[in-house]
């Protein structure tokens, strides 16, 4: 049991590291540009035999999960100041890896006023109404990992972790739907057929408990309660849910109430097989599929992944895939670490 609950960390971990790195190139591309066949072609080459060319680099994506997951390792708790700083520091260390455009003024804040309020910088985004960006549920899955036996515990964290950037309920409620979605998967057995219609119907218990505690109103069309209604549509559809009609009704956006359900719909889209996208690989056909949405393709991706690794475990991912990817020895490190810690 430990070793299957190491391979899911890992597969979770490496998961969102690898639709990061290989969603990358495409993020900001509006899905009529994406070729479907180059995108094919594209995955099939990096699985195939090995060829000359510079790692994938990882992004803001991952670069704030590994704060995460050290600070976490670290304190063996959730410690404000010590994430703060974490995030502070690495992003002063590489300013380049597409952090969204307003977070970094939370960054120098916290560096110019000498993190003395931990909670204002973020408080003061987009004039006081704090970001919904997807930022707090695209770095989420060590928590999910870390508080895997406490439920309670562990989305009282993602709401902390969140609120050093993201105060806007949309943002915040963004990364506990992306969180629950991967509790539900490390805790699903990889040997049965998923039961989507359980798994969909245990997320929307989960989130209307969270939607129904918002202290602050926001319009009812902007639930996530809602969106995942619109998945289960969709999931219905099969084949006829064509790319076109899933990113309007679901979005790929870097606001968090249009990726995150968008990355849950990718990864349960892709438990069977997709039109235009050949291979017996579901965590492939998963990452496939979502860079194949645009818009936000990296940390969509990312998300996506994180959950179908998690479902699946390490061993689903292609070796090409991890390899290619920038960092993932230490990301692998820190999983291994993180199932340590949880297990001991
Ligand atoms: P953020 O807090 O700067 O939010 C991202 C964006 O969301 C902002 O720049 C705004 O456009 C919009 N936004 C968020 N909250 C509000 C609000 N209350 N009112 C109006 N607009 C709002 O940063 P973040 O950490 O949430 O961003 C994460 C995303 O940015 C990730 O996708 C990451 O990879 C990166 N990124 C994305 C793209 C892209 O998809 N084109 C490009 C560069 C970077
Ligand atoms: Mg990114
Ligand atoms: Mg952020
Ligand atoms: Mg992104």
């Amino acid at each position: 049991i430990v070793k299957m609950l190491k391979n899911k960390f890992r597969g979770c971990l490496i998961g969102a590291l690898v639709g990061d790195c290989f969603g990358a190139p495409y993020e900001g591309e509006s899905i009529s540009s994406i070729s479907r066949i180059q995108l094919q072609s594209y995955f099939d080459k990096l699985e195939g035999p090995p060829f000359l060319t510079p790692l994938y680099q990882y992004t803001d994506d991952t670069a704030m999960t590994k704060c995460i997951a050290e600070s976490l390792i670290q304190n063996n708790k959730f410690n404000a100041r010590d994430m703060a700083e974490r995030f502070v520091k690495e992003f002063f260390r590489n300013p380049n890896r597409g952090y969204g455009e307003n977070v970094c003024d939370v960054f120098h804040k916290f560096n110019n006023q000498n993190l003395e309020n931990l909670w204002k910088p973020a408080q003061e985004q987009f004039n006081g109404s704090g970001s919904y960006g997807n930022g707090g549920a695209m770095r989420i899955a060590p928590i999910s990992l870390f508080g895997f036996r406490d439920y309670d515990i562990m989305l009282d964290i993602v709401e902390n972790s969140t609120k050093l950037t993201h105060t806007h309920p949309l943002g915040i409620n963004g990364a506990k739907l992306q969180a629950i979605a991967i509790f539900l998967a490390v805790r699903s057995d990889p040997e049965k057929p998923l039961d989507i219609a359980e798994y969909i119907k245990e997320l929307i218990n989960k989130i209307s408990i969270v939607e129904s505690r918002l202290n602050r109103v926001v319009p009812s069309e902007y639930s996530y309660k809602n969106q995942l209604l619109k998945i289960h549509r969709l999931l219905e559809l099969g084949d006829k849910a064509v790319p076109h009609l899933v990113v309007e009704k679901l979005g790929n956006s870097v606001s968090a109430m249009f990726s995150v359900p968008t990355a849950i719909y990718c990864f349960l889209r892709a438990q069977q097989s997709i039109a235009d996208i050949e291979t017996n690989n579901p965590f492939r056909r998963t990452i496939q599929y979502a860079v194949s949405l645009g818009g936000d393709t990296d940390t969509i991706a990312s998300m996506a992944g994180a959950i179908a690794g998690a479902y699946y475990g390490i061993d689903v991912i292609h070796k090409n895939l991890q390899q290619l990817a920038e960092g993932s020895d230490m990301i692998n490190e820190l999983a291994i670490r993180l199932c340590d810690q949880v297990t001991h």
